[in-house]
């Protein structure tokens, strides 16, 4: 059996449930609040030392992080395109698990909790690294459909989140056609679910 600790409105943890999603895979939500600070107890500390979601169990394996959750997944469980086998395109998928770990993680995640939840955070810094990234993005999908390889891939799972949250963080993306476009993509793929705050490219 599965189970996804997470908390809903975590874009980390909505990246898992939406693998999980496109994998067609049965899981069990262990879905904490995050005021609960049930994610600070011993008892999860000892799943995750880091007191953060998401992590998912599957039978006896416990594993923490979201991006190293996606290869997991896409490994055990998905077709090669979610992560080939290749050198040199697993080595630029996982160019692109960086990029959601620290530049989206340091850029529109920031911003999103300090608008959301207050969070002091350098916003000069926050809407630099923001701006920088949604302009690189934007001119790398200029003629692609996908962020690292010609197919979908874990990457294009592990950046969607936070670049769909990016209003929540008072960022405007209307100026990013190929974003959005993108952002598209991902939302009419069969089997996509969506999570609060989210605000569909669709219509
Ligand atoms: N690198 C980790 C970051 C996980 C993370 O920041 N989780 C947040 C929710 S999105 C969390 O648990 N925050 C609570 C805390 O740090 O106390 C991942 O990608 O899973």
């Amino acid at each position: 059996m599965i189970e996804l600790f997470e908390f809903s409105l975590s874009g980390n943890s909505y990246k898992i449930r939406l693998m999980l999603s496109f994998l067609n895979l049965k899981y069990e939500s262990r879905l904490f609040n995050p005021i609960d600070k049930e994610h600070k107890s011993e008892k999860f500390l000892e799943l995750n030392p880091f007191g953060q979601v998401p992590v998912l169990k599957d039978g006896n394996l416990i594993l923490r992080d979201s991006q190293a959750i996606l290869v997991y997944l896409a490994r055990v469980y998905g077709e090669d395109h979610w992560f080939p086998g290749d050198p040199t395109k697993s080595a630029e998928i996982v160019a692109w698990l960086s990029t959601a770990a620290n530049e989206v993680s340091r850029g529109p995640s920031a911003l999103r909790v300090h608008y959301l939840l207050g969070r002091t955070i350098n916003l000069e810094e926050a809407n630099q690294v923001t701006e920088n990234l949604l302009n690189l993005l934007e001119k790398r999908l200029t003629s692609r459909n996908w962020l690292a390889t010609d197919e979908l891939s874990i990457a294009d799972i592990a950046m969607y989140p936070y670049i769909a949250l990016c209003h929540q963080g008072k960022v405007d993306l209307s100026e990013y056609k190929n974003i959005k476009k993108w952002m598209r993509r991902i939302e009419t793929l069969p089997n996509y679910i969506s999570m609060p705050g989210i605000e569909l490219q669709i219509t």
